[in-house]
């Protein structure tokens, strides 16, 4: 098989669709430049093969050294008509593993070399078949944990965000277009046109609505980031508080060791769950405590960095306990200022939670990890204290419901909108027009980039070496 280090051939190449595995169907792609016809050499109709138009699904076997191999479907695409834009099939093999190895290895033996990561969508980019937002959203798609992050990738993938970039550019361009007019006529020493003559830059209220709109795109990705990472949100509390077993509640399984011995959770476990459709990244620390147990103390600093990363922090006082100075320490002490906090009064099944706190805080939410009284209560208080953030962070909802999908595309329109506050402030200030020029043509460019319209191939390869293989 050729060394092929970077992308950009439109050779025949091969890759599972689906992982290999106990499954019904093992899904095969192939795509490339003669694809169909080094795939005749080993399949039992060749003659159909050629003949068949696109869009057909055919029937047959792979055949390598007169052994059959597997019995299969075919999908044949024919160029320009299939997702890469090329000649393309995709193989539909029996499940488990052997079927389809077989197969792969008869697609190598026959020319067909594996395929890069996202090599696929790369040559559906470069033949014009999709912008870069929406190769992106592909991958969102792929890795989308709840149904919103769902919904909000097909929104990319259906071109929303890419006609959002490209209006906004085409306003963008029209204020520079003023600009270019004059200087040219100053390169010409003909006489400008009577704004642009007079020192004014006749754009501004333009990019002023076009910086808008970027600000808001730009908002959009704090909730988008959400949906694509989730938020950590740690348990904390002083050893026996009921951590592990609220943990376990949450996750609805016995994940995290329960005993009545304080000091029973050690290094920090992480588990995934959706709620409402926010994907939450539950994590069980140690009681927070200071001990001479050397393991213990080494878990305790480990929790105690993790505390300081979570984005929501679930602190759970024991009830039978009641407020401690510990726990006072820690509900009133210092802490990143983004950070969420939720105060959980555990054990109420003994205990009932009182009516005020030495502290005012978020909640105090009453619950018995132990009974499930409560839990409801604070998985709907969890999901307030999220979504109450969210939305101050949305001060200006994205109302055509065009969002960012990836820290590529918020880069860039961080940078776009940077360029264009500074063109505005050359403009108040009614510096020179050959001044401003260069910040519109810079953020021309970056929404170029933002879509693939200008880019470059260590851009794209670093892109698209981050996608899976058989995408
Ligand atoms: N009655 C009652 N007991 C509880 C409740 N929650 C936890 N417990 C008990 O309290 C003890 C400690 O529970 P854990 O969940 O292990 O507490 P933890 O905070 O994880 O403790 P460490 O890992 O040692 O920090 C166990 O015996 C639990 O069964 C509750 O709501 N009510
Ligand atoms: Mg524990």
């Amino acid at each position: 098989m050729p060394e092929i280090s970077s992308y950009g051939d439109d050779s025949p190449i091969t890759a599972f669709a689906t992982t290999p595995g106990s499954s019904a169907l093992t899904l095969i792609r192939c795509s490339g430049n003669g694809a169909l016809n080094l795939a005749e050499k080993i399949f039992s109709e060749p003659e159909k093969l050629r003949q068949t138009a696109g869009n057909t699904v055919l029937h047959g076997w792979i055949v390598a050294a007169n052994e059959k191999i597997d019995e299969v479907l075919i999908s044949v695409f024919r160029s320009p008509k299939s997702y890469t834009g090329e000649d393309s099939l995709d193989i539909s093999c029996h499940g488990g593993i052997a079927a389809g190895k077989g197969v792969m290895a008869a697609l190598r033996d026959c020319g067909f070399r594996d395929a890069l990561p996202g090599e696929f969508t790369f040559r559906a980019f470069m033949n014009g078949k999709l912008d870069l937002t929406r190769c992106e959203s592909v991958m969102e798609l792929v890795s989308a944990r709840t149904d919103k992050g769902r919904g909000h990738a097909i929104n990319r993938l259906s071109g929303v965000l890419e006609h959002e970039i490209n209006a906004t550019k085409k306003q963008l361009v029209q204020a520079l277009s003023g600009v270019e007019i004059f200087l040219d006529y100053c390169e010409d020493e003909i006489s400008a046109p009577a704004d642009e003559a007079a020192g004014h830059f006749s754009g501004q209220r333009l990019v002023q609505e076009t910086l808008a709109r970027l600000r808001k795109l730009a908002q959009s990705w704090q909730r988008e980031r959400i949906y694509q990472e989730g938020i950590l949100a740690a348990i904390a509390g002083r050893p026996n508080a009921g951590k592990s077993s609220l943990f376990n509640l949450l996750l609805k399984e016995e994940r995290s060791i329960v005993t009545e011995i304080p000091g029973t959770t050690r290094d920090w476990i992480e588990a995934a769950v959706s709620l409402e459709g926010i994907p939450l990244r539950f994590a069980d620390t140690a009681g927070l405590r200071e001990s001479l147990d050397p393991v213990e103390k080494i878990g305790v600093e480990r929790s105690r960095d993790l505390l300081e990363s979570a984005e929501l922090i679930l602190y759970l006082i024991d009830g039978t306990a009641g407020v401690t100075g510990e726990d006072r320490a820690f509900i009133t002490g210092n802490r990143p200022p983004s950070q969420l906090l939720l105060i959980i009064w555990n054990k109420a099944d003994i205990v009932p939670m009182p009516t005020t706190f030495p502290f005012t805080a978020n909640g105090p939410i009453g619950v018995s990890a132990k009974t499930g009284e409560g839990i409801a209560e604070l998985e709907s208080a969890i999901v307030k204290t999220i979504e109450e953030r969210l939305n101050t962070a949305d001060e200006q909802p994205v109302s055509a419901a065009a969002s960012l999908g990836t820290i590529r595309q918020k880069n860039l329109v961080e940078a776009v909108a940077a360029a264009l506050e500074e063109a505005l402030v050359l403009a108040e200030r009614k510096e020179p027009l050959d001044l401003i020029a260069p910040l519109l043509r810079e953020a021309v460019n970056s929404l170029g980039e933002i879509t693939g319209e200008v880019s470059t191939a260590d851009i794209l390869e670093e892109m698209f070496s981050k996608f899976c293989v058989g995408k």
